[in-house]
């Protein structure tokens, strides 16, 4: 559909209907609740290559609502400080911000875009930084990265793999940024009031979504919503918030639900032995970490 067609510029339709995205697809549903939370508000995306941009389509056409710049897999944190800066020194007529978001897959955020991402987090560029975490390259066929949980199975780990899932949002709390936060598909409000939070607060902003991949997952499209929601009630995905660094709150407790519902209903789980008591040790000990955080920050 053609950019410049008033019938697609809804201002809060960020991503349009038609793009080519699986169904069921949890960085979809993320952009859509991010239109939502943005709506009224000036903006663009940077996204790196991942899933997220494959779904724009060819120029002179687009999925998106708004002006996007793909970057390369590396440099989209560095790509959307140099915006960031430009914007700066053009602040237009009426003064209004115009924000900068980086909407980045787990592996150009884990993985590639590391160095570029730890070096803008550092500098506390002007932007909000947005990983969409399907927990796999998804767009090349499901390869793991290291926000890949232990025991999947992907492409490259078809015996699940063996090393646990990195602790990004620590990694970024640890730079000190203002604002860092996770946020879930299962959870509107909660995502709606974080990103509203964030427009307000200047310097880095980092957040991460989970965001189940049907395709990779081996899951019903029509559960993704219910399978994040159970992640959160089970403990396996944290809800949470993190000031400057070191002042934790968590929006939403684990309600004791056992993980193993979460499990089971994906295949790529499946196949394999799963030491589901380590599983439970590992996530108590993780949430009792984040409690006693919290507790220190009040
Ligand atoms: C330097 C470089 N290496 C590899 C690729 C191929 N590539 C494109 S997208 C992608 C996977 C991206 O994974 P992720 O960031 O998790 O996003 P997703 O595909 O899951 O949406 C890969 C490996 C590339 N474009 N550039
Ligand atoms: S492969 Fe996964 S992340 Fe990519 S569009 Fe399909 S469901 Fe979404
Ligand atoms: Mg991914």
């Amino acid at each position: 559909m053609n950019a410049a067609n008033p019938e697609y510029m809804s201002h809060d339709c960020l991503l349009r209907p038609g793009n080519t995205n699986c169904g069921g697809c949890g960085m979809s549903t993320g952009l859509t609740m991010l239109g939502r939370a943005l709506s009224g508000e000036r903006y663009s995306l940077v996204i790196p290559a991942c899933c997220g941009i494959v779904a724009a389509g060819a120029f002179p056409t687009t999925s998106y609502n708004v002006p996007v710049i793909a970057s390369t897999f590396a440099s989209s944190p560095a790509v959307a400080s140099g915006v960031a800066a430009v914007n700066q020194l053009n602040p237009g007529k009426d003064h209004r911000p115009n924000h900068v978001i980086c909407w980045a897959g787990d592996g150009g955020t884990y993985d590639i875009g590391m160095a570029t991402l730890s070096a803008a987090a550092e500098r506390n560029e002007d932007l909000i930084y947005i990983c969409y975490d399907n927990e796999i390259y998804g767009n090349t066929g499901g390869q793991r990265s290291s926000a890949t949980p232990a025991m999947a199975r992907t492409t490259t780990t078809p015996g699940g793999k063996g090393e646990t899932k990195k602790e990004i949002i620590q990694i970024l709390a640890a730079h000190q940024i203002p604002y860092a936060a996770t946020l879930s598909i299962a959870h509107p409000e909660d995502f709606r009031a974080k990103i509203q939070k964030a427009l307000d607060i200047k310097g880095f902003r980092f957040f991460l979504i989970h965001a189940p991949c049907p395709t990779g997952w081996k899951t019903e499209p029509a559960e993704s919503v219910e399978l994040v929601r159970l992640a959160v009630r089970s403990g396996v995905f944290a809800l949470y918030e993190v000031f400057n660094g070191v002042d934790y709150r968590i929006n939403v407790e684990p309600d004791g639900t056992d993980p193993e519902v979460y499990y089971a209903k994906q295949k790529r789980f499946s196949g394999q032995e799963i030491n589901l008591e380590r599983v439970k040790t590992s996530l108590k000990r993780k949430n009792r970490r984040l409690r006693e955080l919290a507790s220190l920050s009040r």
